[in-house]
């Protein structure tokens, strides 16, 4: 299964939609927490149906790949429910991005979803050095230097001069700050201890998946019964669902699901770098469609950008060539 190979094409469109899916994930997250102060549902129950969805989904793909019901269930028995040893391996980096899913809340409730992207961006030198540490991946001056660019870039790109949002609920930015900083070091370790799990045996993604989701499951419930546990026995798992939070909810998995999928045929520091580029694309794409103003800051952080990648040594199919023949058994 790691040795898999599909196309160019298919990596790059798996790619644009990741990044498309969390920009719009990250706005309607935002949305849904400062709309109104009256009726706010608990985060953590969103955190966790994501988790729910997410896991039927990959069910449904594991479906698709046994075949027949019969065969599914085999799988499931053989290599979910009578493995403690790969449930155990994947509830650490379910905890950590329980944790993690759980920060993106608490920061997207206490600052503005543009300051959220750009502080987030930190994520791309964490990931490298979990990746150097835990992969045992060793990069050159050349390319640290150019990771390090490239995340200066991605601020400059998306860097707005943002009018304070007029919001009808108390916020705290220092709370917000705090929150993405956790989620930058529990992104960069969860998303490398992942990759490494997943590619260091030919178990399929799904799979995979399955027994992270359900520990998943296990920690944010966990989430919901220390931090709303009274309230949502009050009030109900549902309180304040509305379309837009069942939106979130769908978005959340859609972008977890592709989120693995672009991290079982590329890597972690892949999915940096792409994720950079394709919002310098869809930012000239909307020039050329739209009429967009392009700022002098998104220039000089369009052209920082392309220079990393440039300096990197990708071009994307070179790259993941050496991923997989890279790849060693690696036991976790
Ligand atoms: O921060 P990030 O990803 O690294 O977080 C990874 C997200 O993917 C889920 N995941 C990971 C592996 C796996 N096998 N299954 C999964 O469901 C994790 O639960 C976690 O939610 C990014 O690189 O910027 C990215 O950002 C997130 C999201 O925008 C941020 O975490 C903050 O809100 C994107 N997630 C969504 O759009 C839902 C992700 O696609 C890309």
């Amino acid at each position: 299964m790691s040795s898999e190979r599909v196309s160019l094409p298919f990596k790059l469109y798996c790619l644009t939609v990741m990044t498309l899916v969390a920009a719009t994930y990250n706005v309607v997250v935002r949305y849904t927490r400062i709309a109104s102060a009256e009726i706010m549902y608990f985060s953590t129950t969103a955190v966790c149906m994501t988790e729910v969805i997410k896991l039927i989904l990959s069910i449904g793909m594991l479906a698709r790949e046994s075949g027949t019901p019969s065969k599914l269930l085999a799988d499931i028995k053989e290599q979910v429910l009578c493995n403690p040893g790969g449930l155990l391996k994947l509830s650490v980096p379910s905890v950590v991005y329980a944790v993690q899913n759980n920060m993106a809340f608490v920061a997207l409730s206490n600052l503005d979803a543009a300051v959220y992207q750009v502080i987030y961006q930190l994520k791309i030198p964490c990931t490298a050095l979990c990746m150097v540490i835990m992969l045992n991946r060793s990069l050159g001056k050349k390319q640290w230097f150019s990771i390090c660019t490239l995340c200066v870039g991605v601020i400059l790109v998306q860097f707005k001069p943002v009018e304070a949002t007029k919001v009808k609920v108390e916020q705290n930015p220092f709370l917000g700050f705090m929150a993405i900083v956790v989620a930058v070091f529990c992104s960069g370790f969860a998303g490398v201890y992942f990759e490494k799990v997943l590619k260091s045996s030919d178990t399929s993604l799904w799979v995979r998946n399955i027994q992270m989701y359900l520990s998943g499951i296990a920690c944010t419930l966990m989430g919901v019964l220390l931090n709303d546990g009274d309230k949502v026995i009050e009030h109900g798992f549902f309180y304040g669902y509305t379309p837009w939070v069942w939106f979130v909810v769908f978005m959340g998995s859609v972008g977890g699901l592709y989120t693995s999928i672009v991290v079982k045929y590329t890597d972690n520091i892949m999915k940096g770098f792409s994720a950079a580029a394709a919002i310098v694309l869809s930012t000239v794409a909307s020039f050329f469609l739209f009429g967009l103003h392009i700022t002098s800051t998104f220039l000089c952080g369009a052209i920082l950008v392309c220079a990393s990648i440039y300096l990197y040594g990708l071009p994307v199919s070179k790259e993941c060539a050496d991923t997989e023949s890279k790849q060693k058994p690696i036991t976790v």
